[in-house]
């Protein structure tokens, strides 16, 4: 630890200078910035990325071995903290590395969780166990508090009518309220010093963290009563102690919707301070900062930047208006109904008493412009479409209609998820603003999630490129086609391959005592959050079957099998009852299949239990297969599949989210793809509820399921549930596709067979991820969305 900590500080102290140089450099040049506003970030480990950044690896490397250290050693002890639940954190990470290393003036916010995303074992019956993730307990360099910002947020309380001080009248037309919170919670900043890769610049992720209002300076915010603060103390801190565990699903609690309110409360004081830092007055806010919104956790920000702007610097409706669209931007991450979040009325008037009264204000404003109404049906109809209020259970507000209502863009992640949007989520808002939306296909850092996780590969990159400008500019990989039938070239790919393997091999070997074999062993990886759109289900039920038909076969087929080893990882939210059973039969029948002798190292399945980034960053690059298997129309990008066709592995994917960039841009030759298409899902979806589903499925999972229900995995009723959503309306089409899956396993097998076509595809794969880099999506954000350049600190000669 002591090696580990004196390391990180040297590095932390570097940062801090080039941080300050940076800062004051785009104050003084008065620049554009972007603030990304996200309630997670899913950063992984800081140590590596930060030396890798600085060119610093092989300095530090000579230096600690000459101390006697090993620095991959000092790696390791890292912790890596988990305050994002998946894909739309990590993405966050994503971007921030990418703003950093292209000089682009840039803010992260988000909070400072206490408990990150829960640890997650798996108990002797195979099912999740969860632990509470208090990182906070060991030391943590790389996040420096920052005493001089701390903010009052205010909550519930009373509204009232604003008084002209000069008439002593109240005037209905300004639409100006006061709002008085009758409680307060401190934001405190954490900063994270954000490196970029081959550059000075340094940018900054500011965490927020609460703190109980008594250790504030009292008569600095003149807010008025605070008796009854101490008994506040205790709900104070509570605030941002736990990131919600959920992934593509809503959680309507209290508690959430107040940590939502509190990053962009006091994300908007801060960059409004920084921009009266400057003395420029409000109406320049849009020149001085664009603001993202990544999906509607921070759509708060809205009402509030409309709340300071009418009710605190008296700023006309319209006007105030103008600035707010002009300033946000709103990201979609799904299209998923039960992840679209809806607030009921009541809660937010509680809460945010003022902010429910500018929400209904807008819309009013929105509804009298953009429909007519009218008594008849037709319009009636479109008032509720386009309505931020929803009345169905309850009086719910629309997140997302907020979002797309006060935002000048809209994008979505991927083609077809931003044409899902448009066309069908959103279609009665791009019918008004066809131009307000738009696509900004998602892209992954290629400096952790190539250079950094996978530095042989990143050596023989360079070294037959000559160059090493691919790790900033991802598109020079196209020259690397030319190799991909060189027959020595090949050799060197797959022995980085094998080595990667070995490393998994033996993490397998200390972690769970299983011996898997390389040579010749198929690595097939599914790792990502358990969902039922993912499908992981389908992967397991397809190793049952595979199982069984091993168990028929004479010991003459068995020699012409393929070897392999199944992999998956991810962890389910704690109340999701049917992912969870999910775990728990993969681990079954890892177990009964691992066990049984007539298997032998034919194959094996092997559940990686808490999976991270940093376990990411061990399994990417030891992958054959990865596994992309959602619902068409389900998933709405996914980012895992572009680092892995970067590290070489072949797609076994379905047509959806960015798989179909993957195809597109590599040629479907080179992917394993099956399944129906997104235009055909519906389709199904009915036949499955006329029909059900059991009659429409094919033998092979009605035997596979028939297994599970004899009891060879304990007993059936613990999947119950899952059996039964397969048997009656199978609403992510599993039925429907099993044994086109089933084909492409074999269609692998085939091909695996032979290695020059093997390690041809997998080198055209890597050749064709260009457009995978997050580089590319940032610079589409720059140049269509938030119109910001670089500003790159000069060098100092
Ligand atoms: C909302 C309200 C209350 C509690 C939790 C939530 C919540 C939290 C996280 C809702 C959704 C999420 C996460 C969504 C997510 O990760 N989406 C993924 O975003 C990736 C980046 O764009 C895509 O690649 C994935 O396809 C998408 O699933």
């Amino acid at each position: 630890m002591g090696t580990y900590l004196a390391t990180s500080y040297t590095i932390r102290d570097r940062l801090l200078q080039l941080w300050n140089d940076t800062q004051e450099y785009y104050k003084k040049e008065k620049v554009k910035q972007v603030c990304y506003i996200s309630i997670e970030f899913l950063m992984g480990r800081f140590l590596q990325n930060a030396i890798i950044n600085l060119n610093l690896e092989e300095n530090y490397k000579k230096a600690l071995a000459g101390m006697g250290y090993a620095l991959e050693e000092i790696y390791e002890e890292e912790l890596d903290p988990a305050l994002g639940n998946g894909g739309l954190g990590r993405l966050a990470a994503c971007f921030l590395d990418t703003l950093a290393t292209h000089n682009y003036p840039a803010w992260g916010y988000g909070l400072r969780y206490n408990y990150g995303l829960f640890k997650q074992s798996i108990g002797t019956d195979g099912e999740q166990l969860e632990k509470t993730d208090i990182w906070l307990d060991k030391p943590y360099p790389f996040m420096v508090e920052n005493h001089f910002i701390r903010i009052p947020i205010g909550f519930c309380g009373t509204v009232e009518d604003y008084v002209d001080p000069n008439t002593k009248e109240t005037k209905e037309e300004s639409n100006r309220s006061i709002w008085k919170p009758s409680e307060y919670v401190i934001a405190q900043a954490n900063d994270i010093l954000i490196p970029g890769y081959g550059t000075d610049n340094t940018n900054t992720l500011r965490l927020w963290s609460a703190r109980a209002v008594e250790e504030l300076d009292f008569e600095k915010f003149s807010f008025g009563d605070f008796k009854g603060a101490s008994e506040q103390r205790l709900n104070a801190e509570n605030l941002t102690n736990v990131l919600y565990p959920n992934d593509n699903e809503a959680e309507g609690k209290e508690l959430r919707f107040k940590q939502q309110y509190f990053l962009v409360a006091a994300t908007l004081y801060d960059i409004i301070r920084r921009l009266k830092e400057q003395k420029r007055p409000l109406e320049e806010l849009p020149d001085f900062s664009a603001i993202q919104l990544n999906d509607t956790h921070p759509t708060l920000a809205i009402p509030e930047l409309m709340r300071i702007l009418v009710d605190q610097e008296m700023i006309e409706w319209d006007k105030a208006w103008e600035i707010t669209q002009k300033t946000f931007s709103y990201t979609n991450h799904t299209i998923l109904p039960e992840a679209l979040e809806r607030w009921p009325v009541k809660l937010i008037t509680k809460l945010l008493p003022r902010h429910m009264q500018i929400i209904e204000m807008i819309n009013w404003k929105f509804l009298e412009k953009n429909s007519q109404v009218g008594q008849n049906n037709k319009s009636k109809e479109l008032r509720s479409k386009l309505s931020i209020i929803e009345n169905s259970w309850d009086t719910l507000v629309r997140m997302a209609w907020l979002g797309c209502i006060g935002s000048h863009k809209v994008n979505g992640v991927s083609p077809i998820h931003s044409n899902i949007i448009k066309d069908q989520l959103f279609s009665h808002f791009s019918s008004i603003w066809p131009k307000k939306f738009v696509n900004v296909t998602n892209g992954v850092t290629p400096r952790r999630w190539l250079h950094a996780c996978n530095p042989k590969l990143s050596d023989l990159i360079t070294s037959t490129l000559e160059s090493d400008d691919w790790i900033y500019d991802l598109s020079h990989l196209s020259k690397l086609r030319e190799f991909a039938d060189n027959e020595d070239f090949q050799l060197k790919w797959a022995a980085i391959k094998q080595y990667n393997k070995k490393k998994l091999q033996r993490f397998v070997k200390e972690q769970f005592g299983l011996d898997i074999g390389v040579h010749d062993v198929i690595y097939d990886v599914q790792i990502k959050r358990i969902h039922e759109y993912k499908r992981q289900l389908m992967n397991i039920l397809s190793h049952v079957y595979n199982y069984l038909q091993i168990k028929k076969m004479t010991e003459e087929e068995k020699k012409q099998l393929e070897k392999k080893v199944v992999i998956i990882a991810g962890k389910a939210a704690p109340g999701y009852k049917a992912a969870k059973m999910i775990i728990k039969l993969i681990n079954r029948v890892s177990k009964v299949i691992n066990n049984d002798p007539e298997i032998g190292d034919l194959l094996k399945v092997i559940y990686i239990p808490n999976y991270s980034v940093t376990i990411a960053e061990l399994l990417i690059p030891a992958t054959d297969v990865s596994e992309h298997i959602s619902t068409p129309g389900t998933e709405a990008s996914g980012t895992s599949n572009m680092k892995f066709v970067l590290n070489g592995a072949i797609t076994l994917g379905t047509y959806d989210g960015a798989n179909l960039e993957i195809i597109e841009n590599i040629g479907e030759e080179n992917v394993f793809t099956f399944g129906i298409k997104a235009s055909e899902v519906s389709q199904v979806k009915q036949n499955n509820i006329e029909k059900g589903a059991w009659n429409l499925m094919p033998k092979s999972l009605q035997g596979v399921l028939g297994i599970i229900e004899e009891g060879k995995f304990g007993d059936p009723e613990e999947f119950r549930m899952i059996l039964q959503e397969l048997k009656g309306v199978d609403r992510y089409i599993l039925g429907n596709d099993f044994t086109s899956y089933l084909q492409a396993q074999k269609v692998i097998n085939e091909t695996w067979k032979n290695p020059e076509k093997w390690w041809k595809m997998s080198i055209i794969g890597c050749a064709g991820s260009g457009w995978a880099s997050s580089d590319r999506t940032i610079k589409d954000y720059a140049e269509t969305i938030w119109d910001i350049k670089p500003c790159p600190l000069p060098k100092i000669e």
